[in-house]
Order: C-alpha cells, then sequence, then structure tokens
C-alpha cells in the first residue's frame, strides 16, 4: 500500500557492445530481474551514430566523446526499460561506480568489468533521463505495460 502511493519511475538500461560480445547479456538482465524490478521495454539493437550522440549529449565538450561514440555504436547493444519505485538510482547502485576498478565488488560493474571505457552497461542518471531515454531508444509499440502477478511480496 505505501509502495503504491509512491512514483513509479521508468529507468534506461543499456547492455553496452563489451557485454554483448563477452556474453554478459544474461548475466546483467537478471541482476535487474533478481532485484524485482518490472521489464518494460527489451531488444537486441544496431544503434546509429546520430542516436549515440544524441543519447551522449550532455558529453558532447568531452575529450572522450568521439571514443565513447565509436565504442557505443561498435556492436549490437541490448536495450532494456525498467520501472518501479526508486528504480533509477537503485539501478545505479546495482551498476556501481563509471570507473569499474572503484566500482564495489557485488555490483555489475564491480564484478565484470575494468575500464571506464569498455564499462559494459548503462544506467539513466535521474527520473527525467529515464523517461527521456526510454522515449528516445523505445518506440511506443515496443514497450509492454502488463501487471506481474506475483507483484506483493516485490513492491
Ligand atoms: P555513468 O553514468 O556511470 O555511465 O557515467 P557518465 O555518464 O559520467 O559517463 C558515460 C560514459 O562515458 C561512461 F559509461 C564511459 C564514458 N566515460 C569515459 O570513457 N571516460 C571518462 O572519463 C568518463 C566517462
Amino acid at each position: 500500500l505505501v509502495a503504491s502511493l509512491q512514483q513509479v519511475d521508468q529507468t534506461y538500461i543499456m547492455v553496452k557492445p563489451d557485454g554483448v560480445q563477452r556474453g554478459l547479456v544474461g548475466e546483467i538482465i537478471s541482476r535487474f530481474e533478481k532485484k524485482g524490478f518490472k521489464l518494460t521495454g527489451l531488444k537486441l539493437f544496431q544503434c546509429s551514430k546520430e542516436l549515440a550522440e544524441e543519447h551522449y549529449k550532455d558529453l558532447k565538450q568531452k575529450s572522450f566523446f568521439p571514443k565513447l561514440i565509436d565504442y557505443i555504436t561498435s556492436g549490437p547493444v541490448v536495450c532494456m526499460a525498467w520501472e518501479g519505485v526508486g528504480v533509477v538510482a537503485s539501478a545505479r547502485k546495482l551498476i556501481g561506480a563509471t570507473d569499474p576498478l572503484q566500482a564495489e565488488p557485488g555490483t555489475i560493474r564491480g564484478d565484470l568489468a575494468v575500464q571506464t571505457g569498455r564499462n559494459v552497461v548503462h544506467g539513466s542518471d535521474s527520473p527525467e533521463n529515464g523517461k527521456r531515454e526510454v522515449a528516445l531508444w523505445f518506440k511506443e509499440g515496443e514497450l509492454c505495460d502488463w501487471t506481474p502477478v506475483q507483484a506483493p511480496w516485490l513492491r
């Protein structure tokens, strides 16, 4: 009852090309699935340079921006939309620090990655960006609104 009164947010989670190449897709999806969030969108996707640049537009002035765009467009990514109370901040905790060497063991980056430029997964950094990124990467018909049967003990 308490949870149902709170704001349900969305976050955009993406397994980056290195995660796909390394066969970590299932492992990464399962971290969010086991936590108890609701999956509302999922696809394997080769993104264009234009989409990658729009997604990372806040980082356009950074020296690493061209390399970041090359990396994200270097192969298919797995795009996911997840929904839940507090999902944005919680997903970032599950993902861990941007630099995988600083990320805590138990987090996705802490367990599975070593380089900032190859940090296997993306997660939105605010509820506003969660909405923006889900709308950017998914067409409306690709998202599913559904009611988990086992919801009462997870939310
Ligand atoms: P995060 O929110 O943890 O994904 O981190 P940022 O939004 O700050 O960075 C986005 C991506 O830029 C990172 F996933 C990797 C890349 N990056 C670099 O390549 N070098 C840097 O110094 C910082 C970020």
